[in-house]
């Protein structure tokens, strides 16, 4: 069964960080009835979840994603790039740290989980503007023993990695090649993103359908066409503060990583 972990929408995230976007007035009310008909999506699709309380400190709370990075038996807690977004971490290593197996990234590292995708057993890590080559060293460093190999990914004109291309079926991936190169990942087929959709590589993978937003048709359409289950969800008010679908869950398969 697959296990999916949320935190609620804080009230303060209209003081959110942004990057590429420009500040637009975020309803705080409507951006909760968005994330709650999300979270009902991920349960429609057989997810366990566990959400943990909103905290109106944290802004970007939110974007759970960035903090932590969870593969077969462990959890790598991450160290966000946004110092507003450290004390993210805390809630969650208290949560994770009770079920499973936790590495950490320490300083001087930076890795928000954002910037990494799983393909099978590599992990492609986007070198964004939050996650730096030390925090990619203690990835590598702390998932040889797994089995995974990590693979550092130069990525330009977005946030995260993830904003430039994700998996939505075995090698397969949606992407945006304007900000990521597509040769990076050679041994997988890739669905370019609608050239009027710019934002539209971020889909969630939920077993065999694909959680997406309903802002990008087009792609949706083309995700359609390639034989992929399409499950829309509205984010337009978190989509505001930069998030999209991947960043608003932790999901992991709970049989292999809490076996009893
Ligand atoms: C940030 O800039 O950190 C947040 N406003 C958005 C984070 C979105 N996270 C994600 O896509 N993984």
């Amino acid at each position: 069964m697959k296990t999916a972990l949320v935190r609620g929408v804080s009230s303060a995230i209209g003081s959110c960080e942004l990057t590429h976007f420009t500040r637009q007035p975020i309803d705080v009310a409507k951006a909760e009835r968005q994330h709650r008909a999300y979270v009902g999506a991920l349960r429609d699709l057989g997810c366990r979840v566990h959400e943990l309380p909103a905290d109106p400190t944290l802004p970007d709370s939110v974007f759970v994603e960035d903090t932590a990075v969870l593969v077969d038996g462990v959890a790598v807690i991450a160290r966000p790039g946004a110092a507003s977004r450290r004390k993210e971490i805390d809630a969650i290593d208290a949560f994770l740290s009770l079920r499973l197996p936790v590495l950490r990234i320490e300083s001087p590292g930076t890795l928000d989980g954002g910037d990494v995708l799983r393909v099978d057993r590599t992990l492609y890590v986007g070198t964004s503007g939050r996650t730096n080559a030390a925090g990619i060293v203690q990835l590598r460093a702390g998932l040889a023993s797994y089995g995974y190999e990590v693979r550092a990914v130069r990525v330009s004109g977005c946030l995260h990695l993830k904003s430039a291309v994700t998996e939505v079926g075995d090698g397969l991936l949606l992407i945006q090649n304007e900000w990521v190169d597509a040769d990076a990942f050679s041994d997988c087929t890739c669905i370019e993103v609608d050239p009027q959709e710019s934002r539209a590589a971020n889909a969630l993978r939920v077993g065999a359908e694909i959680v997406y937003p309903a802002a990008y048709p087009r792609t949706a359409a083309r995700l359609r066409d390639s034989g992929l289950r399409v499950r829309l969800v509205d984010v337009s008010e978190l989509a505001k503060a930069e998030g999209a679908v991947t960043c608003c869950s932790l999901i992991w398969d709970a049989a292999a990583v809490c076996p009893s």
